[in-house]
Parts: structure tokens; sequence; C-alpha cells
């Protein structure tokens, strides 16, 4: 039963690193959002991602700059990270759990508040058009495991081999004294999570991840759950997370950020305020990473994290930038 389509039909790079932050300032006034005044400045189109992902927030750019709606300019800009081998943590060429396996997690989640996800699946290169399948195809938000794979292989997708020589190579390494250890910014951390706002002025998300190297076997993360790694409002705006997802899950940290906007906070304030509950339950504990990411309905973003490392990069019409995020424990 395609419920949603029954219901609804949804509305129709460059290498190198970036560091000067940037006020984006492409803006224009708002015409449909009853919580903007008219003389509110906005930015649109405008996407971002967590890390320095430059590509996918070009792909995704591409889309929204020639008219395209922020829902495929997710599912697009973050598929350039799950394709790419080198990122062992997103997609083909990412970690395996503790046993050698490669599983995926992923959501989407559109202007409607439609969410389609999907959890420990196996074998399947793109998760995130899968999560969209699932949301555009199914009555359900979330498939797990074989049923995930199974429903993959239903609508099209291909089995593919997802363990790279290299994160074989490594995972093999690991298995010689199999200690478990977050290492903070460098192996565990470069889930994609992306947001945008099309030139209607909706918003989408989307985050992907292959989640903790070396997990449990059928661990899953915040990365898939709506609201925890991922949440979007189209009255507010939108927040995602990368890092240790239990801790994310915890707070449900996506939706108290979209919620803090919803408050008055700024995009900044939100992130802030978002770790710091995450450090206030946590009484001390300082060895891992959290990076929160918010856009709110003007195209104001803010992130912030709890170790220095962590940033975001974004595209508009004033061109792509990649901002270093502020964090809780400085430098
Ligand atoms: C998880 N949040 O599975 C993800 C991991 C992550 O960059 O963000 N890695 O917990």
């Amino acid at each position: 039963m395609k419920r949603r389509k029954f219901l609804k039909k949804s509305s129709i790079g460059t290498a190198g690193v970036f560091s000067t932050p940037l006020i984006a300032s492409c803006q224009e006034t708002s015409k449909d959002s009853s919580l903007l005044n008219d003389d509110t400045k906005i930015t649109r189109p405008i996407v971002v991602c967590t890390w320095n992902f430059h590509n996918a927030t070009a792909k995704a750019w591409e889309i929204l700059s020639s008219g395209g709606n922020a829902l495929d300019a997710i599912e697009q800009g973050v598929m350039i990270e799950e394709a790419d081998t080198k990122n062992q943590t997103v997609g083909v060429g990412g970690r395996p759990d503790r046993d050698g396996n490669v599983t995926l997690d992923a959501c989407i989640m559109d202007k409607d508040s439609n969410c389609g996800a999907v959890l420990c699946m196996q074998n399947i290169s793109h998760p995130i058009s899968v999560a969209r399948k699932v949301m555009e195809e199914t009555p359900h938000v979330m498939l797990a495991g074989k049923g995930a794979e199974q429903f993959a292989y239903e609508q099209g997708f291909e089995k593919t081999n997802l363990l790279t020589e290299q994160s074989k190579k490594e995972w093999l390494d690991w298995k010689k004294t199999s200690k478990y250890e977050t290492i903070i910014n460098i192996e565990n951390h470069d889930t994609i999570g992306m947001l945008a706002i099309d030139e209607n002025g909706d918003i989408a998300g989307g985050c992907t991840t292959s989640g903790m190297g070396y997990k449990y076997a059928g661990r899953v993360g915040d990365s898939p759950i709506i609201g925890a790694g991922l949440f979007v409002d189209n009255e507010i705006g939108g927040a995602t997370a990368t890092g240790v997802g239990e801790e994310v899950v915890r707070t449900v940290g996506s939706f108290l950020i979209v919620e803090l906007m919803r408050q008055g906070k700024t995009p900044q304030e939100a992130c802030e305020e978002g770790v710091k509950r995450i450090m206030q339950k946590n009484k001390g504990r300082k060895d891992f990473q959290i990076g929160f990411l918010a856009i709110n309905k003007k195209g104001e973003t803010g992130g912030y994290c709890i170790h220095p490392g962590f940033s975001y990069s974004q595209y508009t019409k004033e061109g792509q930038i990649n901002h270093p995020a502020e964090s809780f424990i400085k430098a």
C-alpha cells in the first residue's frame, strides 16, 4: 500500500578546505511562512551537512540551485558520501561490526514530517534511498536488518559487497586485541547528516552511517532514529547529529534542538544547549565526541560539539564554506 503516495504527493566538487567562517547573506524576503514576518530576511536555498563533506553539499546545491526540492537534494547529496569508499563511516567502505559485517543505518524526513529509516541493513550501498522508499512506498517508518535488505531488493536495489579491502584489513588488525575505544574525532566520526531548504522554503533532512566501528552485531545508533540523529519541522527548522549515538539517543538530541528553536533559541544557542544537556547527564565524562548541526526556517545555521574538531559544510548563493564549530571543551 503506497500510503504516502495515496495521501499526498511531495512537491515535486571542489576539493579543498574552506576555513573562513561566513555569515551567509543571500537574503530574500519570506513569502510563505506564517512564523516569519514580512520583513524577515532569509537565506534560501541553502544546504548544510556535518563535517567537511564539500562534495556532498556541492551535489545538493546543484539540485537546489536549479529549482529542485530539498528532499531530492538531501538524497543525492548524502549519496556522494555513501559511495565514497574512502569515508569509512558511511556506505560502501564503512567499518564493519565486530564480526566483520558492514551494517548501515539511515533516515530521511521531509517537509510534511513524513519519514523513513533503515536500520542495521547489509549489502546495499545507498541506505538513504532505501529509507526514502520506506517513506514513500510503505505504511511504515522503519525497516531493520534482513527485512530492510529484502525490501531493498524488491525495490530494485542491487546486492553489493560493502567491505573494502582497507576496512577488512583494519578490522583484522583490530581483532588482534578486540579493544573497543572511541577515538575522538578520528576513528568513528564521519557520519553525514544533511539539512536543506529549497527555493520554496521547504526543509528536508537525511542522515546516513555505518555506525561505530567494530560495534556489537545488531547495534543501532542515533543516526536512523527520527528525533535523535535527525529531526525536521518545516515550520521551525531541522537538526542532525554526529558522534557517539548512544548519548544522542539518551537526550533525543535533534528533536530537543528543534524544540529549543521553536522556543526562540537561535540554531547556535540550541546546539549549545543540546551539548550541555549531554554533558550534564554524563557528570564529568569527557571521552567522547558529539557534534550537533541545526538550521532554522530563516536559513540561519549553527553547530556545536564537545571536543574541538567538528565542522560543518554549507552551500548558498554565496558559495561553499566550511564552518569550524565551537566546542564545550576548549582545545
Ligand atoms: C552512531 N552517530 O552510529 C553515529 C556514528 C557517527 O560519525 O556519527 N559517526 O552512533
